[in-house]
């Protein structure tokens, strides 16, 4: 397939596109280095450096023979978009160009300004250029599973069906967010579904979970082909926050009672969805959606689970309790559905000791590296 990856610099863009690449799939990356330069910007900068998308690409063509292509741009300028998906006439889009984070969207107005425009104006785009250039083209989406948020009643995979005074129809699943990013994510989401039945354009919708890890058979080739791997409160998911914090000595920090429940999955499998989701396009005017994790754990049991692996490798892990910085429920229901992708063919990692003696063994190599002042910026809402 000619794949082409938007935000492929990323920490699961860049792993995805060795990935493709690795399969056979011809692969062109696209990326503007947002990421790189708000971590800049904020002093949240990664674990450790990795190599600029020129530098990677040719390390990986030395390394494997395999070729990717490279376009260094804003998915935010239709031209610059629209001229990638005419000259490439893709078999499908990933589309990973977006502002990620939640505690960023809700930093500032400028924070959230910017992360409206790019979210939004991106996916906008994506649909035009699809629709101009490529419209047989399968566009592959990253959602979030915290578009549902966390509601009193089992979450079904994308869509509910309504009885409503004697008649029945299928809707999206209600959706309610509980940061500006997840709800940027929601009105994706929409846009997509929106041009899907407008345009008989064909949309995946892969709502996924945190994600933690930093290796895959490829990133395992070099050092230099490392994902892009950060631990602090804005670009840094849990797991990967407390193992980093249980190596610097900080206490792991459980934001208020650690009741809060989500669907957590390993890089690997993150790759290994998108790649499923890639040979399984809908027809046209369809949209899939699948609930892109693999468990689900509070977090007082992640950081149960990280302290003990730590405490093993002699590390004195805290565990501490701190006021939540978030707007978000402490003790709730949490009953997600997620079998599609299993039924696509999905095996797990699961966050086994193993797999998080694994975490440790690579992360306490950089150990000496680790900024504690990262760790915690005091981002409230
Ligand atoms: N948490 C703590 N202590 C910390 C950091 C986080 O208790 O030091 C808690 C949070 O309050 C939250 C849970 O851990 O309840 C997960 O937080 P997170 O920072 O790992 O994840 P989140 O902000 O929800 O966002 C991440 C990714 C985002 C993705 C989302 C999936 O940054 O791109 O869409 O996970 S989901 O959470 O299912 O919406």
């Amino acid at each position: 397939m000619k794949v082409i990856i938007l935000g492929g610099d990323g920490y699961l863009g860049w792993p995805t596109a060795m990935h493709l690449s690795a399969k056979g799939h011809e692969v062109c990356v696209v990326d503007n280095y947002l990421r790189r330069d708000l971590c800049r910007k904020y002093d949240v900068q990664p674990l450790f450096q990795v190599p600029n998308l020129h530098e990677r690409i040719r390390i990986w063509k030395e390394l494997t023979g395999h070729e990717i292509t490279l376009r260094i741009g804003d998915c935010c300028q239709y031209d610059f978009l629209s001229n990638i998906v005419k000259d490439c006439v893709p078999d499908a889009i990933v589309h990973y160009a977006e502002q990620p984070s939640a505690p960023f969207s809700m930093m500032s107005h400028e924070a959230a300004f910017l992360t409206v425009n790019n979210n939004l104006q991106s996916t906008l785009n994506i649909a035009w250029a699809v629709r101009e250039y490529a419209p047989n083209a399968h566009i592959v989406k990253l959602g979030t599973m915290g578009e549902y948020g966390t509601p009193n009643i089992d979450i079904e995979e994308g869509w509910l069906e309504v009885e409503h005074k004697g008649r029945k129809d299928t809707f999206l699943f209600p959706r309610q967010a509980s940061s500006l990013y997840h709800t940027t994510k929601i009105q994706d989401t929409d846009l997509l579904w929106f041009y899907v039945r407008m345009w008989g354009l064909r949309v995946t919708d892969l709502m996924q979970g945190p994600v933690y890890g930093l290796e895959t058979n490829e990133t395992k080739l070099d050092t230099r082909l490392s994902t892009i791997f950060n631990y602090d409160e804005l670009f840094g998911t849990v797991v990967n926050r407390f193992v980093v914090q249980a190596i610097a000595g900080y206490p792991l920090t459980v934001y208020g009672k650690g009741g809060q429940i989500r669907g957590y999955l390993n890089l690997r499998d993150t790759i290994a969805c998108v790649e499923l989701a890639l040979l399984n396009a809908p027809a046209k005017g369809e949209l899939n959606i699948f609930n892109q994790v693999t468990e689900t754990f509070s977090v007082n049991q992640l950081a149960d689970m990280v302290a003990k692996i730590g405490n093993e490798r002699g590390h004195a892990v805290e565990v501490q309790s701190v006021e939540n910085p978030r707007m978000e429920k402490e003790e709730h229901y949490y009953n997600p559905t997620y079998s599609g992708l299993k039924e696509l063919g999905l095996h797990p990692h699961y966050l086994t000791e193993k797999v998080l003696h694994n975490m440790f063994s690579i992360v306490e190599q950089y150990k000496e590296a680790i900024s504690p002042h990262k760790i915690f910026k005091g981002v409230k809402w």
